[in-house]
């Protein structure tokens, strides 16, 4: 269906894990690399947690919990319980099996090996053939500059304080990609943008050295997270008004990543608000898998007729 060999997915959050869900099922394992987002990553009861890398192997595994958006399916949450009688912090809910994951992470971490090498573990371990990179081997945080509660760690900003009103986005930490991410830029024929917030999912990625300039000279397509002037998932609506001064729309995802777009993918009758770029208009909100098959099908297709 694709001619091109080597394809490369930028993905955060939810919308992005389930569109390389659809990706990884239409090319080889060999000719896809997904470069994931850790700005949201977090250390949590002591653990080091990294919900968007999580995300995506869980999704591509086939066990994340398709209703609630993150997690693995048919998850417990005793130890939460347990937490909480103690009165550790209980907004931001890990659940029993997830809890393996944090476990065997953080203690690949602690032993000093990278963040990119217990990731390839964890997916051989769930049977993910792709290639799932994070973005950075160190920590590079996400932080909100909060209109009325200050500076927020992204998961309390996000998930304890329900996303209130931004005033601006900060990356703290290194801005050094790893080597296989970058290689994995340099080899692209295609680079997609997956259906994320561009604000806390992919631009911590385009904000690290070298990242924006390789994405720059390449194809690139991004598909648009906003369909008929709202978020699929979460705060993004709210962030193009308060951040871009901008109604949500899919012009405005495309006036936020400019120059570096070959082409966009929007919902189905979105295509007149994009002006001087090549648009696909389509179904872009995502069901089950055949759906995400169905969806990365018609966005490689695209691509080609844009060589
Ligand atoms: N999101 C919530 O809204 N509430 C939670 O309690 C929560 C727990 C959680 C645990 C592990 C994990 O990987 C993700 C979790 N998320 C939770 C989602 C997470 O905040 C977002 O998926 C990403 O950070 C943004 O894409």
């Amino acid at each position: 269906v694709s001619t091109f060999r080597n394809v490369v997915l930028l993905s955060g959050g939810v919308g992005g894990a389930r569109f390389a869900h659809g990706l990884a099922q239409v090319v080889d394992a060999e000719r896809l690399t997904l470069i994931v987002n850790t700005g949201d990553d977090l250390v949590h009861w002591g653990l080091y947690v990294c919900p968007d890398l999580d995300t995506v192997m869980y999704t591509l595994a086939g066990r994340a919990d398709e209703a609630r958006g993150w997690g693995l399916r048919d998850e417990t949450f005793g130890v939460l319980d347990g937490m909480r009688a103690f009165g550790a912090p209980d907004w931001f809910a890990l659940g029993d099996r997830d809890l393996a994951t944090h476990l065997v992470r953080s203690e690949a971490l602690a032993r000093g090996r990278s963040l990119s090498d217990v990731t390839q573990q964890l997916c051989a371990a769930l049977g993910v053939r792709t290639r799932v990179l994070p973005m950075c081997d160190t920590p590079r945080r996400t932080l909100i500059e909060s209109c009325d509660h200050g500076l927020l760690a992204f998961q309390e900003w996000l998930v304890k304080l329900r996303a209130p009103r931004v005033k601006a986005v900060h990356f703290e930490g290194a801005d050094t990609p790893t080597a296989a991410a970058l290689a994995a830029l340099d080899a692209a024929e295609l680079i997609v943008i997956g259906p994320s917030n561009p604000y806390v999912s992919i631009d911590p990625i385009l904000s690290l050295s070298g990242v924006r300039e390789r994405v720059a000279s390449k194809p690139t397509i991004a598909l648009s997270p906003i369909v008929h002037g709202r978020a699929v998932k979460g705060p993004l609506a709210e962030m193009l008004r308060e951040l871009a001064g901008s109604a949500p729309g899919a012009g405005a995802i495309a006036v936020h990543y400019g120059e570096l777009l070959s082409g966009l993918v929007v919902e189905r009758g979105d295509e007149a608000s994009v002006r001087a770029l090549p648009v696909l208009g389509t179904n872009t909100v995502m069901g089950g898998s055949t759906d995400r098959a169905r969806l990365a099908r018609e966005v490689l297709q695209f691509a080609e007729g844009l060589k």
